[in-house]
């Protein structure tokens, strides 16, 4: 597995030309951009990548992050600020380490930060962090979600005000180990001719500190209405869900992971099912892919991360892409090199 790991990563970067974009900043490594408009104002609450010495693995661990920077412009290509520490593992009483990709929601006056660490048993937890501002600093509560497990927490606000998180990542981010409902640690991921390990759904309580409801599972369907296979691995769900609504559609987005894709599927509810239609944006340099889409001021926005800074899968840097929906609602797919 590893050497595939390595052998897929070292594919990826030799497929590499002329970058399309620029990295946001350059003075830190930042990755996983959830991007948010609050009060007309550009939010990117990426991760924050460092070299912390952890060797390379399946699992992720050189993914050994202690902090989040919150990064904002005011339009896209402006200047970009950094905010400085909004989050520090240290004051996160239930943490134990890597700090993951997070996400952010506003409601009535509070900002939400959300994020997956793993707890000091080293099982990944989702946890709430609020401030009164939206680059923090941010406070975290006591404890994880209740309910909540594995990574990629991603809030997504409808048009009727409901909030609904989708998470989930499979491999290092633990989803197969909780296939029966609780933690297995040797848990296994599906053979390839069972359906796909689904990402998770919870809607919001009120306060927007707990789930209203028990996780549940995301269908993403083939055209004829079959859900992919795990052995479907350029189409089937690995990490990074986010869901943006598009002329009344719901679309939802992931990264395929191994096979280092953005895809996407549409729906017709957040709950889906979704159906798969298409890749929103091609592999980049690394091995990870991970993505927002955002309108800001009538046009979307596809939020994304590479290795153009540092060319070390684990040190990344956020970037913007403008990102077009064709007549029929179809994305048209991004190859982030010309
Ligand atoms: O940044 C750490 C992990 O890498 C994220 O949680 C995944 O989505 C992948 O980008």
């Amino acid at each position: 597995l590893t050497a595939l790991f390595l052998a897929t990563s070292l594919a990826v970067f030799a497929q590499s030309k002329k970058p399309i974009s620029k990295p946001l900043v350059s003075h830190i490594y930042t990755a996983d951009p959830s991007a948010h408009v609050f009060n007309g104002k550009i939010y990117i609450y990426p991760s924050h990548d460092i070299e912390s010495g952890v060797p390379q693995d399946d699992e992720g661990g050189h993914f050994d992050m202690k902090d989040y920077h919150i990064l904002s412009m005011d339009k896209i290509g402006g200047k970009v600020t950094d905010h400085g520490v909004a989050l520090d593992i240290k004051n996160i009483p239930w943490a134990g380490r890597q700090l993951w990709a997070p996400d952010a929601a506003f409601k009535n006056g509070t900002y939400y930060l959300y994020f997956p660490v793993k707890d000091k048993k080293d099982v990944f937890r989702m946890g709430v962090a609020t401030s009164k501002s939206p680059v923090g600093p941010f406070k975290a509560e006591k404890e994880p979600i209740k309910g909540s497990f594995s990574i990629d927490p991603s809030v997504f606000k409808d048009t009727d005000g409901n909030f609904y998180m989708y998470f989930g990542g499979i491999w290092g981010g633990q989803l197969q180990r909780w296939k029966t409902g609780s933690y297995d640690p040797k848990g296994k991921l599906q053979n390839d001719n069972q359906p796909a390990l689904a990402p998770k759904i919870a809607k919001l309580s009120k306060d927007m500190l707990s789930f209203a409801e028990e996780a549940k599972d995301v269908k993403i369907l083939d055209k004829n209405g079959k859900v992919l296979l795990a052995g479907d691995n350029s189409k089937r769900f690995f990490e990074a869900s986010w869901v943006h609504k598009y002329k009344g559609k719901y679309y939802f987005s992931y990264s395929t992971g191994d096979t280092h894709l953005i895809n996407y599927a549409t729906g017709n509810n957040p709950y889906g099912p979704f159906t798969y239609q298409g890749v929103v944006l091609n592999p980049v340099e690394g091995w990870t892919n991970h993505h927002s889409i955002v309108e800001v001021e009538g046009k979307w926005y596809l939020f994304y991360h590479d290795v153009q800074l540092s060319g070390k899968t684990h040190l990344r840097n956020v970037k913007v892409t403008e990102l077009k929906h064709n007549s029929d609602g179809s994305i048209q797919t991004i190859t982030a090199y010309k």
